[in-house]
């Protein structure tokens, strides 16, 4: 099929053949009424910004309060990322791994021909070419987004870098990364009959697909976040972790923070992964509360992370955007975030407030005495639900956020000091501890895990492994991606970062949090920092090397010699059992663990035995 058959409206000039080849036949398959490319342009989103008011799909908020600023509200089974329906389709299952769910790519591509067969019938269909990380970066890379979401445009923009700048550089030639997505409620049945559009369309059938060999994604039946905004998770995380293994880089869920020391001047940049639910969007705009340092937003979700000409590792955001979650954040515990929602924001699922505003749970000690709430219902603060979704987001420019730094769309990236590794762990795991080596880091990150809190997530206590915060996101098997970074490690040398394992989270027997968090988090950072400094000392111990109590800045921090001296106690019996779940879990990956990962844990035991 050619560009002249498929009705496309204002198709750019000079597309590369394979650009129109692969779209047509995308149309081809799926129907769509009508063709629009972005150019990513203000006039191109108020007019989508338009349309989807009068479709339903956003409401606009008093722009008196929060101009710019939007809420749509998902279908109530369409709120978050579909784990148990995310495949990596590589051909031999054991390249996929055992932590992923794998699927046979030509049985798949046979369902996926089946669901996206006129998908798109009645709907217009984006075109969406965007770049991860700045325009023309030596670390960035292209992709193109096929979507029929109006709403996945307006994410999109907000999220990458989209439109004709990106697709200039597509048009040189540049590789690119082909994604296609549906919400898979086309508006024209198989009948031939119209039906009419709703504010939120998906369907009850959902694949997010990955092709690992040929590097494609595919997303049907889902409008939300993770499972939509296709540069996100599928091509930053899972499609980009196999370009990184081969082409030696990483591409890791992480947050990138400049800290600066002002005394002297002396910048570190620090990386960090944790899993969800560990105040990752806190730490990414943290306010420190000891003076003398000053933190900036580089990224607050993911890194992509390449040696430099020096031979030192450099991370770049590839975002443009946050999709942050939205309860919780507060004037208390994320000014940061919260200032930069005032304006130009799309919020989902969020309650709407009598005066066209937003609230979420967490958001003022006084809730509004009436609202409504993220499926559209009238809402009381007694009513017994929720106003917002626990997973409701807000999508907003990084550039707003008041502590992003000057430097954070250097193309070149910044060079990485510190890696943090966190879980959230009620016992054993200190506030901090640092790495013998590389090789222990990678141990560390490999065996991250938190407790499971909820009856209902299984045994409460038992540990849920999020090895590198990437279980849902690693696209190749997650051993080969350990050897990958030992391999990294081992070419990086002395100049590699220092890695450190950090645990805002113990609890002391009583219950109560022995650390207070947030803020206070800058204190054992600031000892991280002062380590790769050399100017500190640190006390070998079994998890890794501990700082001295006294090395720990605790000027002004409310908390008790007891409680101090807990966060860092390490009991060489839990340890043992912990190690004993390490062999259990590495288990799995047979013989494609890395023998230098069992090594570490034989080190691990010998430190416990040399404990006891
Ligand atoms: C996210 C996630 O939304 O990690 O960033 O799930
Ligand atoms: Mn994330």
């Amino acid at each position: 099929m050619s560009l002249a058959t498929i009705n496309l409206d204002a198709a750019p000039a000079g597309l590369p053949e394979e650009v129109v080849a692969w779209v047509s036949s995308v149309a081809e398959l799926t129907q769509p009424e009508a063709i629009h490319f972005c150019d990513g342009s203000t006039e191109e989103r108020d007019r989508l910004n338009a349309q989807m008011i009068a479709s339903g799909t956003f409401i606009e908020l008093n722009q008196a309060k929060r101009p710019g600023c939007y809420l749509a509200r998902s279908n109530p089974s369409d709120v978050a990322r579909v784990e148990a329906r995310t495949f990596i389709c590589s051909e031999h299952p054991e390249d996929a791994g055992p932590t992923n769910n794998w699927a046979d790519p030509d049985d798949m591509r046979l369902t996926l021909q089946r669901v996206f067969a006129g998908s798109m019938r009645g709907r217009t269909m984006y075109v969406i070419p965007f770049s991860m990380g700045p325009l023309g970066g030596p670390i960035s890379k292209l992709g193109i987004e096929i979507t029929d979401s109006p709403y996945v445009v307006a994410n999109m923009r907000i999220m990458t870098r989209m439109g004709d700048a990106a697709l200039e550089h597509i048009k040189n030639g540049e590789y690119w990364v082909p994604a296609v997505h549906s919400v898979g409620y086309p508006l024209i049945d198989d009948a031939g009959e119209p039906r009419e559009d709703i504010p939120w369309p998906c369907n009850d059938e959902k694949y997010i697909c990955h092709f690992p060999e040929t590097r494609e994604i595919w997303s049907y039946g889902s409008g939300y976040g993770g499972n939509a905004l296709l540069g996100k998770k599928c091509y930053a995380l899972r499609i980009a972790s196999v370009l990184a293994r081969d082409e030696g880089w990483l591409a890791e869920h992480m947050l990138i923070l400049r800290i600066t020391r002002q005394s002297d001047g002396r910048r570190f940049h620090l990386t960090a992964a944790f899993p969800s639910a560990c105040g990752k969007t806190n730490l990414a705009m943290l306010r420190p509360t000891i003076p003398g340092w000053k933190v900036e937003t580089i990224g607050d979700d993911i890194a992509w992370m390449r040696p430099g000409p020096a031979g030192r590792l450099h991370a770049i955001n590839p975002e443009a955007g946050f999709f942050g979650v939205a309860p919780g954040t507060s004037e208390e515990t994320n000014p940061t975030a919260l200032h930069a929602l005032d304006h130009d924001t799309i919020f989902t699922n969020v309650g709407l407030t009598d005066d066209g505003d937003v609230w979420w749970e967490g958001l003022t000690d006084e809730p509004p005495a009436h609202l409504i709430d993220w499926q559209g219902h009238d809402w009381t603060p007694d009513c017994g639900r929720k106003a917002a979704h626990p997973n409701s987001r807000f999508t907003v420019r990084a550039s707003q956020a008041e502590s992003i730094s000057p430097d954070w769309e250097d193309p070149a990236g910044v060079p990485v000091d510190v890696i943090l590794f966190g879980g959230r762990r009620a016992h054993n795991v200190p506030l901090i501890s640092e790495s013998y080596d590389w090789n222990h880091g990678v141990f560390v990150g490999a065996t991250v895990s938190s407790e499971q809190t909820a009856a209902a997530e299984g045994t409460v206590g038992a540990l849920r492994r999020d090895p590198f915060a990437m279980l849902p996101f690693c696209g190749y098997n997650m051993a080969d991606y350990w050897g990958h970074w030992l391999r990294l490690g081992a070419q990086l040398g002395a100049k590699a970062p220092r890695i450190f394992q950090v645990n805002w989270f113990r609890k002391a027997d009583d219950g109560h949090f022995l650390w207070p968090g947030f803020g206070d988090n800058s204190r054992p950072i600031e000892w991280a920092l002062r380590r790769v400094a050399g100017e500190v000392e640190a006390v070998d111990a079994i998890s890794g090397r501990l700082p001295a109590l006294d090395d720990l800045n605790t000027d002004g921090l409310d908390i008790t010699d007891a409680d101090l001296e807990h966060l860092f106690e390490l009991d060489p019996d839990a340890w043992a059992t912990e190690a004993d779940l390490t062999e259990e879990y590495f288990a799995q990956f047979a013989d494609r663990l890395p023998a230098e990962l069992q090594g570490q844990l034989t080190a691990l035991r010998n430190r416990i035995a040399a404990a006891r």
